[in-house]
């Protein structure tokens, strides 16, 4: 028997976990005495983590390893019969999600704060998932943010840290540890959904691509799948260690990030394809020869050709959006009569609907697409799908998604992101947006008439929970559409997001610059918000 201690500790107040678990800056984690412990003690008892099977692991940022030997601990002193944990701490989120699928356990921690830079002085997160593969609904997030505030102790086995680099299994006390490949399970899923012998002829015929894993968790993912399994050749996959700070880089796959890729994509003798993820592997930007595919039209781009692709040769039970992505998927919904869902921000609204079999293919306009293959979005799932197109339609990027404007209309879409403003002034522009929407109904702005102001609440359908304050829509008699929301994925100040989205059926009209475009409608945004007055910032932080 080990020594179980009970260690005495106080609440902090501040734990509240936001769109993608508990995020904060590493300092927070690194210097505040037990503020680790007590985030993992509440989500034990909410659990109530006896005798459950786990799964852990995390993106390799800093203080992933520190954290996972603490995690470790304290799962053998409460009680947990066993814990499945990545080789050397390291499973990205979407492999997470398929492990606790596939070994049917309770549930799975990631170590993770996903697209956000790592380091000291970057961020750190830890998300919970539940046993769909899912990130855990509010109701039991919202259960750990109250045990929080009341804890008084957590339980820790008092051991020197364990050895987890060898694929082995191995006890603390009652408890099993086994090590397990962070990679193969998830290589057999993609397997068998996508058609490689097709995908491994394509690199063959001399198509080239670069993957871009930013330093962080995907690289032995990619390298094991594009470069051993599909025979692209060596160097296709660049930046490939997970390194604890991303050497550096911000680990967020955008125009603004993920710059050395996209000046690649832009040069006279560019790869036929350009991709890259995030730092925990959900994400996902897909590039043609100096093309870039939005995140919105991917995802309707996916869905309106999923039945070249195996495991979708079936057809899709429906499709779901979060609400300020854009309307592209809408389109392909109505050809396939299929429906679509619109749900807040955030993947764990789209569980539900996959656990009743209503949606089988989902999205976000950042840079996230997924399936019910797992419950979280799956970065090299989105471009395995991209590949497998490319291998059936022998096209280029850019002739895929012109053609499919052309078939569904193109959707001018753009995010402007203001980060870092003072709390207050943000909640300020919110705050004076909600009082003036009543008036803005009827009103018509320049060229465009409002025909809808209001602020986005859900019920899901299979459970019937309400989720309030999803973010406020300006919707205009010609289908435009402008949201404004607060992100809840920030460790600094506030950031808000405007999304702008113009509809163009015209494919003669196609083919212009989307801020071009969208000048007006960004304008509108503006004027409407106050943003300048308010924040005195003129122009947003990051465009994509
Ligand atoms: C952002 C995105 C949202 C995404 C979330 C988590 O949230 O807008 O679409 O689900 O990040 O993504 P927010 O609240 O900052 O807008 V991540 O890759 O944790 O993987
Ligand atoms: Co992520």
């Amino acid at each position: 028997m080990l020594n179980i201690e009970e260690i005495a500790t106080h609440p902090f107040d501040d734990q509240k976990p936001g769109t993608s678990g508990l995020r904060k800056k590493t300092r927070v984690f690194e210097t505040n005495k037990n503020y680790l412990e007590n985030f993992i003690q509440s989500i034990f008892d909410v659990i109530d983590a006896s005798g459950k099977t786990l799964v852990l692991g995390g993106d390799g940022r800093y203080f992933n390893n520190q954290a996972i030997q603490v995690i470790l601990k304290m799962a053998a002193a409460n009680g947990v019969s066993q814990m499945l944990v990545g080789q050397n701490g390291i499973l990205s989120t979407p492999a997470v999600s398929n492990i606790i699928r596939k070994y049917e356990t309770d549930g799975g921690i990631i170590l993770s704060a996903s697209h956000n830079p790592g380091g000291p002085d970057g961020d750190f997160g830890i998300k919970f998932n539940i046993p769909n593969g899912g990130p855990a609904p509010e109701i039991i997030t919202n259960a750990i943010f109250e045990a929080t505030k009341d804890i008084q102790f957590y339980k820790i086995v008092n051991i020197p840290d364990v050895d987890i680099s060898q694929l082995t299994t191995f006890s603390i006390g009652d408890m099993l540890v086994n090590v397990i490949d962070p990679v193969t399970d998830y290589v057999e899923l993609m397997r068998q959904i996508f058609d490689f012998d097709a995908i491994s002829a394509l690199f063959k015929s001399g198509f080239k691509m670069t993957y871009d894993a930013l330093n962080a968790v995907t690289g032995p993912y990619a390298v094991e799948i594009f470069e051993n399994q599909l025979g692209a050749p060596r160097g296709t996959v660049v930046n490939s260690t997970p390194l604890p700070d991303f050497g550096g880089k911000h680990p967020d796959p955008n125009l603004t990030y993920a710059k050395e890729l996209v000046e690649l994509m832009n040069s006279e003798d560019s790869p036929d394809f350009g991709a890259a993820s995030d730092g925990d592997g959900d994400r996902n930007m897909v590039l043609g020869k100096k093309f870039f595919v939005n995140p919105s039209d991917s995802i309707a781009i996916l869905a309106a050709n999923a039945s070249l692709v195996k495991g979708y040769a079936k057809g899709l039970l429906g499709v779901a959006r979060s609400m300020p992505t854009s309307s592209a998927l809408d389109k392909v919904a109505e050809k396939l009569k299929i429906p679509v869902y619109e749900t807040p921000t955030g993947w764990k609204f789209f569980g539900s609907l996959m656990d009743a079999d209503m949606i089988t293919l989902c999205g976000e306009e950042s840079f996230g697409a997924g399936s019910n293959h797992v419950r979280e979005k799956d970065g090299i799932w989105s471009i395995l799908f991209w590949l497998n197109i490319l291998a059936q339609k022998q096209q280029s990027v850019a002739d895929i998604v012109q053609n499919h404007w052309r078939q569904f209309g193109r959707n001018y879409y753009s995010r402007h992101d203001y980060e870092g403003i003072e709390v207050d002034k943000a909640q300020q522009v919110m705050t004076h947006l909600l009082t003036l929407l009543p008036s803005l109904e009827g009103q018509k702005i320049g060229n465009y008439e409002v025909l809808k102001a209001d602020e986005f609440s859900y019920i899901d359908p299979v459970n019937g929970e309400r989720a309030e304050h999803q973010g406020i829509r300006v919707l205009f008699k010609d289908g435009s559409r402008l949201i404004f929301r607060l992100s809840g994925t920030g460790t600094q100040g506030a950031t808000l997001r405007i999304y702008i989205e113009k509809y163009e059926p015209d494919f003669v009209k196609q083919n212009r610059d989307s801020q071009e475009a969208l000048k007006e409608l960004i304008e509108i945004a503006k004027e409407i918000s106050q943003l300048q007055e308010i924040t005195c910032r003129d122009r947003p932080t990051v465009i994509t």
